[in-house]
């Protein structure tokens, strides 16, 4: 559909950037800290987490940049096992300061924390206990997230509780060095971390209830491969296991009807106790993080031991599933270096989609795109792909605020180079270069590339320079 006129972006809207703790914080042992799964990565050829982006000591050198940026929200997460170093018990207050810190820090500069309590990091001590196959974990998670309201009420506005749940179930090697769990087991966990998720809500209603809460799954519209309408069935059994499973929990409290009939067909229904489905029901979310990066094409499974294809997907290379779905390439789209396709108008079919189904804000946590870069002979990093990518889906975000979808806003990942969570420093998203080698720490400088300028003059203008060029 064609609007005659473009219509702005509103005034409160967030145009923000996000990072995740242990992708960019470093300092994995110092001042108390207690080591999460993540920690336990040892790549030979990529960073781990040990040093990363060195956040943790130049935090208020990056937040000036932000500030210089223009950012309106920084979105970021908590380390839970810099703050429990054993995941429950003991808290510890050198860590606790450290996001007192950020957080003012962020303040001053006028810039809305948004904080996520759960982004891939479980305390190692917990996760060796059992993880989130255990209630108990479920315990520490209140107790842990009741921790951080109470330090942050009236400064922290709009809190997420756990990133990409979905991806954590459907690609749990990243979370699980060296021993990822049956199915049974991972599906047991996702209930335990959706009744984490509704304790937290809970606590958030009772400690500071003027605050909102929501969870930042990866949401992605998922298209058929042809209009054969056993592929169109296929395409939309999986957006329900893949996306409304997830959403339709955090949003409405209960478990999607159709979802439920899969895990039930799989033998993967998980196990539930007295009171779990009343919890869930009574504590949905204020608002939805999404974040986006492809679309996903399928076709209809044929149910010959064939599905599973291709072997190896990481959280945008969708993997078939014996008698569910195939995955197909969809080759109208281009792809980024790494092999994930780029869709800007799936950002706004994704936005319209989820907006439709729940009628709640919509918060773009992540959306971005990683590639190999490094300093040119001037000095500077020019990331012309990335203004490319960016102002495409900055567009099409517009378009679906025409279409009357509630975006709040927009916070594209990274602010800064970080690990990612499979090639280190190979795939850089930053707005901000870090100086740094593959596993040489280098002089760590922050350098403007050449999208932060892009970035700063679209957030001056309120999105008005997107149509510029
Ligand atoms: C999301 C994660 C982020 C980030 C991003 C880019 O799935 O929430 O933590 O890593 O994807 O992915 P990658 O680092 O694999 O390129």
């Amino acid at each position: 559909m064609f609007y005659s006129e473009t219509k702005p972006f509103p005034e409160s809207f967030l145009w923000g950037a996000s990072t995740s703790a242990y992708q960019v914080e470093g300092a994995w042992n110092q001042d108390g800290k207690g080591p999460s799964v993540q920690d336990l990565h040892k790549p030979e050829k990529f960073s781990d987490f040990s040093v990363a982006s060195d956040h943790y000591h130049r935090f208020r050198e990056d937040v000036a940049l932000m500030k210089e940026l223009g950012l309106k929200a920084y979105r970021f997460s908590i380390s839970w096992s810099r703050v429990f170093p054993k995941g429950a018990g003991d808290v510890n207050p050198q860590g606790l300061q450290f996001y007192r810190d950020l957080i003012d820090e962020l303040l001053a500069a006028g810039i809305e924390p948004v904080v996520t309590l759960y982004h891939f990091d479980l305390p190692l001590a917990l996760h060796e206990q059992g993880g989130w196959s255990l209630r108990s974990t479920i315990d520490a998670f209140e107790a842990y997230a009741r921790l951080m309201f109470e330090t942050f009420r009236g400064k922290v506005k709009y809190w997420l509780t756990i990133n990409e749940q979905n991806v954590m179930i459907n690609h749990p090697a990243a979370m699980y060095p060296g021993n990822v769990p049956s199915q049974n087991e991972l599906h047991q966990q996702n209930h335990h971390m959706f009744l984490a998720s509704a304790r937290a809500v809970k606590a958030l209603r009772e400690i500071d209830p003027a605050t909102k809460i929501g969870p930042a799954p990866n949401i992605i519209a998922v298209y058929p491969k042809t209009s054969l309408p056993e592929d169109v069935i296929a395409a939309d059994n999986w957006e329900v296991i893949r996306n409304w499973l997830y959403l339709d929990v955090a949003a409405k409290g209960y478990y999607n009807p159709l979802a439920a009939a899969y895990l039930k067909e799989k033998g993967l229904y998980p196990h539930m106790e007295e009171g779990d489905l009343e919890l869930l029901a009574e504590n949905t979310a204020d608002f939805l993080g999404l974040n986006y990066y492809s679309t996903a094409t399928v076709s209809a499974a044929k149910n010959d031991g064939h599905d599973r294809q291709p072997r190896n997907g990481d959280q945008q290379t969708m993997v078939g599933e014996e008698g569910v779905f195939r995955a197909e390439e969809n080759d109208a789209l281009k792809a980024t270096e790494f092999g994930w396709k780029i869709d800007p108008v799936g950002l706004r079919t994704t936005l319209r989609r989820v907006y439709d189904r729940y009628h709640l804000p919509v918060l773009i946590t992540e959306n971005g795109i990683g590639g190999r870069e490094e300093i040119a002979a001037d000095g500077q990093v020019h990331d012309q792909y990335r203004i490319t990518y960016l102002t495409a889906h900055f567009r099409q975000a517009q378009q679906a605020l025409m279409d009357d979808v509630d975006l709040m806003g927009y916070c594209p990942w990274a602010f800064m180079d970080l690990v990612s969570t499979h090639q280190g420093y190979q795939k850089r998203y930053g707005f901000v270069y870090v100086d740094r080698g593959e596993l040489d720490p280098g002089t760590m400088n922050r350098i403007r590339k050449d999208s932060f300028d892009c970035y700063h003059d679209i957030i001056k203008t309120g999105g008005c320079s997107l149509q510029e060029n």
